[in-house]
């Protein structure tokens, strides 16, 4: 099924130049973005991305964390993309991650782990919506 997905470029990540090597990895992968935007969040848009895990410990952190420099969000369409995003980023605990991925490769600690990737389709709509506009999304 061809799906879309939301893909941020955390904080970290622009900090230490990885922008292109999220997007060429995606991209190699056969994926396509098809919305991108370079954008500094503000702490209502970071709460609203991120209300399943409000008041776990790590929440403050995050919020924190996700609104102190900028971010690059993008919208990335292709065959079964939420999946394919998600193992392209890795798992979640910089531990666990495993090398090849993105999170294997680059993240130093669970907290800053270079990218966030939708983890289901209902997931993808709801981030998505809260970051862009349906008119904003591109078809080609
Ligand atoms: P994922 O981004 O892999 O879907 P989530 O949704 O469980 O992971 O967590 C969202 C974000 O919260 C993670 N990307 C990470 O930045 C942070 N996070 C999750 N679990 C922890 C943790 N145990 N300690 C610190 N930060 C965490």
């Amino acid at each position: 099924m061809i799906e879309k997905t939301l893909v941020l470029v955390k904080p970290d990540g622009v900090n230490r130049r990885l922008v292109g090597e999220v997007i060429r990895r995606i991209e190699n992968k056969g994926l396509k973005p098809v919305c991108l935007r370079m954008m500094h969040l503000n702490e209502k848009t970071a709460e609203a991305h991120y209300s399943v895990h409000k008041g776990k410990d790590f929440y403050d952190r995050l919020i924190k964390f996700i609104t102190a420099s900028p971010i690059v969000a993008m919208v990335i369409e292709g065959e079964n993309a939420i999946e394919l995003c998600r193992k392209l980023a890795g798992a979640t605990s910089f531990h666990d991650a495993l090398p090849g991925t993105i999170r294997g490769d680059y993240a130093c600690t669970t907290a800053e782990n270079v990218v966030h990737t939708s983890d289901s389709l209902e997931s993808a709509e709801r981030e998505i919506s809260i970051f862009f506009r349906p008119e904003q999304i591109l078809k080609y």
